[in-house]
């Protein structure tokens, strides 16, 4: 490269830049999809940190037409003077150089989720070209990089603007030779992440446009912040209270916000942030919270009266059931732990976290004394369902050996015991249950055929759930247990085949057995044990050969395979129950041929949101999407 400033400083920049290049997965974890839009978070989170200072108030990200992104801030635009460390700019170092970051943001909350501050730099490393534009004093100044953050000029003012206007604009395209797998940002991705921003940064205006589409544009801005958050999270629930309550504070620079609201559904719903960062693994900003919440609740009761004298205390997962809570923690130093740096781990928060909700929440329980009443007679019915509900899992507790007693006849368990090679298929019918029977390889394949249309958990309290025949069947068939007693290393089957029609009905079991997993076996799902079986929807015959495909498509492709002079026999394949036992084996149960869809749980918020489409209140509507996404539900992916 000829370029007049170029000196040693700069060989050992790019020598840093060439590291990045090397080992992307070191800097941004992945260079699939994921990695790809987390450079938008990168340059982002820069532009976060200069609101969270204070002086930014509207942040811009485009996609431009041929997949580049711009992100523009209202701040005060990066310094525009050199740095005597690196003989540089202070922009070019800021785009340069590796561990240029913190040196130039005063103070504050970081949003630094793990590459503190060197984002920029990473960013301009895995790009083919970047630009950044800075508004300042009534100039504008440019710098231009190429091939993975090389300068091709030097900052310089290349326009004048207003004085009034100041700010940074970053546009760069990601390099096709870093992120092989797509180069394409998804519209949803991006405003997910930058809608959550929002939320947690009140009154921060966050616009996303995509100029690959017409009028695909949204505007992000909160001025309730996390109260909204909440809302937006019961939109399709029954909230138990108008008011969303909200408690805020801080000491020692550690600042605590809660926004909380409980619907009529049994399951909480709580998700944690510190400096913007998700701790999905929880820590102490949750635990003293939670802590406070169980507390302060026992105490209103007891001393209202609401809870009887000789009564337990009403547990955490009373006070919690139907809550819907976002804490949000703002800290100078986080430290990140867990298996995925996504816990909060200093110590100093619970305490605070706890003092600061504990006084909020008693006073809001003083002045709504009709809202507190609603909130602990809810926990107090849980904790009903929750003594009945130990007694109910305690008749689902394996004892032994399976007894056809226990399972009322239902279930067909496979010879072999050992958990690695047997698998369990839970079947649709009666009549596909009995051909399943007789098709099945009977050393490793157990099958539980399933009668009716199986509870909906997500509409059920514990309790009930356990006193419903199926679910008893199924846990005691998959020998983990539920609940406080899980213990994934029971588990009998290493593979757990939902094998349901390819129709709207089969779609609707398969949702509620999910919804099942989701609630009562995460684990299971987590680790990767569930399936979709997929049943052949056409059966081609010409002359001997049989051939089963899954869809119109594959029909069609077999079909023009063939050529146009072949004569041939096509059957659709109406269900699962007209299948003769060699059929139901030879389509969907035999290891060597049939097809099979894990079920995986990527996002556990998003699978939640889909389990409460489909799951919700309303029937007409659910019916309708799953009518529509019939296809999408076997591969719910979620
Ligand atoms: C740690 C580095 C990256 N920086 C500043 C000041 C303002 C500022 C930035 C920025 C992304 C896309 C548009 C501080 C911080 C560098 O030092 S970075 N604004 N916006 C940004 O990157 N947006 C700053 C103190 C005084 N004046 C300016």
């Amino acid at each position: 490269m000829k370029n007049e400033h170029y000196n040693d400083d700069d060989i050992q920049v790019l020598e840093g830049l060439e590291a990045v290049r090397k080992r992307p997965g070191m800097y941004i974890g992945t260079t699939s999809e994921k990695g790809l839009h987390h450079l938008v978070w990168e340059i982002v989170d820069n532009a976060v940190d200069e609101a969270l200072a204070g002086y930014c108030d509207d942040i811009e990200v485009i996609i431009e037409k041929n997949n580049s992104i711009t992100v523009k801030d209202d701040g005060r635009g990066m310094p525009t003077g050199m740095n005597k460390k690196t003989g540089l700019s202070t922009v070019e170092t800021i785009f340069t150089v590796l561990h240029a970051g913190g040196k130039f943001g005063g103070g504050g909350y970081k949003v630094s989720g793990g590459l503190h501050g060197v984002g920029a730099s990473v960013v301009n490393a895995l790009s083919s070209w970047l630009e950044v534009r800075i508004y300042h004093d009534g100039n504008v100044y440019f710098q231009r990089f190429e091939n993975g953050g090389k300068p091709v000029s030097e900052l310089k003012i290349i326009d004048t603007c207003s004085k009034d206007r100041t700010g940074t604009t970053v546009t760069f395209k990601p390099d096709p030779e870093v992120f092989t797998e797509t180069t394409i940002f998804k519209y949803e991705i991006l405003s997910k992440r930058l809608q959550e921003l929002a939320f947690l940064n009140k009154g921060l205006r966050i616009i996303l446009q995509d100029l690959r589409e017409e009028n695909k544009k949204d505007e992000f801005v909160y001025n309730g912040g996390v109260i909204e958050y909440v809302k937006m999270l019961n939109k399709n629930k029954k909230p138990l209270h108008e008011n969303v309550v909200h408690v805020e504070g801080s000491e020692n620079d550690i600042f605590i916000e809660v926004a909380l609201q409980y619907n009529d559904s049994y399951n909480p719903a709580i998700y944690s942030y510190t400096n913007n960062i998700n701790t999905y693994e929880g820590g102490t900003h949750e635990d003293g919270v939670k802590a406070a919440l169980t507390r302060i609740i026992n105490n209103y009761a007891r001393k209202n009266k609401i809870l009887k004298e000789n009564a337990e205390n009403l547990s955490g997962d009373d006070v919690r059931e139907g809550i819907t809570m976002i804490i949000s923690c703002k800290h100078p130093d986080p430290q990140f732990e867990g298996q995925t740096k996504t816990k909060l781990g200093n110590a100093e928060v619970r305490k605070i976290a706890n003092d600061i909700f504990s006084n909020g929440f008693e006073r809001f329980l003083l002045e709504n004394p009709e809202v507190a009443k609603i909130i602990i007679e809810k926990a107090i019915l849980a904790s009903h369902a929750r003594a009945a509900a130990k007694k109910a899992r305690e008749l689902t507790r394996r004892k032994g050996d399976l007894d056809v007693v226990s399972f009322g006849g239902k279930l067909v368990d496979c010879k072999e015991k050992d958990p690695s090679v047997c698998e369990i298929f839970l079947v649709e019918g009666d009549s596909a249950g009995g051909s399943a029977i007789k098709g099945r390889n009977s050393m490793t394949q157990a099958i539980l055929p399933l009668r009716g249309k199986i509870l909906n958990v997500e509409k059920a309290r514990i309790d009930r759930a356990l006193s419903n025949e199926e679910i008893r069947t199924i846990i005691t068939a998959f020998g983990t247990g539920i609940g406080e007693d899980f213990d994934l290393s029971k588990l009998r089957y290493d593979k757990i085949i939902i094998m349901t029609d390819a129709d709207v009905d089969g779609s609707h079991i398969r949702v509620l057995l999910l919804t099942l997993f989701y609630r009562f076996f995460r684990p299971i799902v987590e680790e990767g044990h569930v399936y979709a079986a997929q049943p052949p929807l056409f059966c081609i015959k010409h002359g001997k050969t049989i051939k089963y495909v899954l869809d119109e498509k594959e029909r069609d492709e077999y079909l023009s395979s063939l050529g146009p002079n072949v004569k041939y026999d096509i059957m659709r394949m109406k269900g699962l129950g007209e299948m003769d036992a060699e059929e139901l084996n030879d389509t969907t149960m035999d290891i060597e041929k049939r097809i099979l869809r894990k079920i995986t749980v990527d996002d556990l918020q998003a699978a939640d949101e889909v389990f409460e489409k489909l799951m919700g209140e309303e029937v007409e509507p659910r019916r309708n999407f799953i009518a529509e996404n019939a296809g999408y539900v076997i591969n719910l992916d979620v």
